[in-house]
């Protein structure tokens, strides 16, 4: 359990913002809105993100107003941050407030592990600089430097970075009172400096950028002139260029595109191939981090554990009750056998159950499973139909016949047994009365009832015509395996060996476990005492009625 967590870059997300935003370099961050986009940014290979408020608001359906509080900001913030490596710098519109809610802001932007935050010379509640921008007054420089005072005065880490955001071309002013603000912020704390304009070439950042000659580091969003190649902005020694709000505008096309289509067509084969797979989704949310994680800490967790149930016969002895259907799908008190052992698979966390069909494999219509198909089934056995299953097989997996009908109980202690390979025998079988000839298991050691869990080992299985060598059988083998680790090499390998003989077809389970016997494997008993049964015969039936009846009571 010593397994450390391993993250993925040892600064800390402030410092990776304030090197990104300090690079003498060029560099580029992308908006995201959500937990999701703002792994698809880290994914493409973007070093920052934009946590954008035009993007937040909108994906939350509100305006960008602050309409959403700052907290709804700060918990997505967090989903974003928790899901990623690379920094958030949060536009932080106003600071949703004066001096004293900036540094509440600051404080709890740390606690999250937010990079930085950006605050704009505007008014609470501030409106988007596309919406009318010319008659959005601006904030007192004198307050503002405040605000930028307070933020860097309450922030723990020396790296969180605090950009202030120059409004000024925005609201009509001229560049004297952009560069004056800009100044006045720096000499206030300011980390960078972000110019933004709304015209549709650079004319107004460029102008800005010579004068301003690189007291600070510069941020932009050429949102508007974005026909700019970043050769120019590159030129001018910008430092940080923020693409602020492609995310959610790709999502919103992508969107209006899907409902309309799945609207239209009143179907779902236009738009399978054309969006994210099930599986894309899942790896996104870091789904097998969360599987790794359940197999190393949490024990009892089964859902790995496979199933390869036996179905493919007919069940001769039953009549005309197998005419059109296999022994599996006779309804023992309205509910067929197979869909019994499959729900009883699924209560104990065994979800990937495989079933090796064979007659009449066309009626098996038991939800939950995956149907292979024994082709043979007619002219071969048990063992033949285990190996077309063959390549299913994982590490952690239970075989067995599909007649059983047994108390849940059997599966999750067998499913709790460390051995490679382990039987469930039943010790209270009468094997001497004569009725069950079959299956007999001859044991290292007799079912000591008063010792749980003895370890025993498994010496043979034989009918009682092969038995009859004077030695009393310890119980009958209920026709369940369990295969763990190496046993699943074991098996396959005995599988290869025996499918070379020419009797391969007439084999049966048996005879592949004891052939591993005689391989010299160790194959572990797990006793029980009743509480199952299988079903070949009309009275069998009778006694599976009576056992499920107590069973659904
Ligand atoms: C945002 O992304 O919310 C911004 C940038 O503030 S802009 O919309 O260009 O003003
Ligand atoms: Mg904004």
């Amino acid at each position: 359990m010593s397994a450390k967590v391993q993250y993925p870059h040892r600064a800390t997300k402030p410092k990776r913002l304030r090197s990104l935003i300090e690079s003498q370099q060029l560099e580029f961050i992308l908006e995201a809105h959500n937990g999701i986009s703002a792994r698809i940014v880290e994914e493409a290979g973007f070093k920052g993100i934009w946590a954008s408020g035009l993007a937040l608001s909108a994906q939350f359906g509100v305006r960008d107003n602050n309409e959403a509080s700052w907290t709804q900001v700060v918990e997505m913030l967090e989903f974003m941050s928790d899901i990623t490596s690379i920094p958030i710098l949060l536009d932080g519109d106003t600071g949703y407030g004066n001096f004293n809610n900036m540094r509440r802001l600051v404080r709890k932007l740390e606690q999250r592990g937010i990079g930085g935050v950006c605050i704009e010379d505007k008014v609470f509640p501030k409106t988007n600089s596309f919406i009318g921008g010319e008659r959005q007054p601006l904030a007192d420089t004198d307050e503002f430097c405040g605000k930028i005072a307070a933020g860097k005065d309450s922030q723990a880490d020396d790296d969180f970075c605090i950009v202030a955001r120059v409004e000024a071309l925005i609201a009509g002013w001229d560049i004297r009172e952009a560069l004056h603000r800009a100044e006045a912020y720096r000499a206030a704390g300011a980390d960078a400096i972000l110019i933004h304009s709304k015209l549709s070439r650079p004319d107004q950042i460029l102008e800005f950028t010579t004068q301003w000659a690189n007291r600070a580091p510069l941020v932009i969003v050429p949102t508007k002139y974005y026909s700019t190649p970043v050769e120019v902005f590159r030129k001018a020694e910008i430092s940080l260029v923020i693409w602020a709000n492609h995310m959610i505008r790709s999502a919103v096309q992508s969107m209006q595109k899907t409902a309309a289509l799945i609207h239209e067509s009143e179907a779902l084969t236009e738009i399978e191939d054309r969006i994210a797979s099930i599986d894309e989704i899942f790896r996104l949310q870091g789904a097998d981090e969360l599987a790794a994680a359940e197999r190393r800490y949490f024990s009892s967790y089964q859902a790995n554990t496979k199933a390869v149930i036996l179905a493919a016969a007919r069940g001769g002895d039953l009549a005309g009750l197998t005419d059109d259907r296999p022994k599996v799908m006779i309804p023992i008190g309205g509910i067929p056998l197979l869909r019994r052992l499959v729900d009883k698979c699924k209560k104990r966390g065994i979800d990937d159950i495989t079933v090796v069909a064979g007659y009449k494999a066309a009626s098996i219509d038991v939800s939950g499973i995956d149907v292979i198909v024994n082709k043979q089934y007619a002219s071969t056995g048990e063992l033949a139909s285990l190996a077309c299953a063959i390549e299913t097989f994982t590490d952690d997996m239970v075989i067995m016949y599909g007649d059983l009908l047994l108390r849940s109980y059997i599966l999750r202690d067998l499913i709790e047994s460390d051995a490679a390979l382990c039987v469930v025998v039943d010790s209270a079988t009468d094997v001497n009365d004569g009725s069950d000839t079959q299956d007999l298991a001859f044991c290292s050691e007799p079912d000591d009832r008063s010792m749980w869990g003895q370890a025993v080992s498994l010496k043979r299985i034989a009918n009682a015509a092969q038995a009859a060598n004077g030695k009393h059988p310890d119980g009958r083998w209920i026709g369940m395996i369990r295969v763990k680790d190496n046993g699943r090499r074991w098996l396959v390998e005995a599988i290869k060996v025996l499918q070379e003989r020419a009797d391969f077809g007439q084999l049966g389970l048996p005879d592949l476990i004891n052939f591993l016997l005689s391989d010299g494997r160790d194959v572990r008993v797990w006793y029980i005492h009743g509480h199952w049964l299988d079903v070949n015969s009309l009275a069998d039936l009778e006694r599976a009625g009576d056992f499920t009846a107590e069973q659904d009571s």
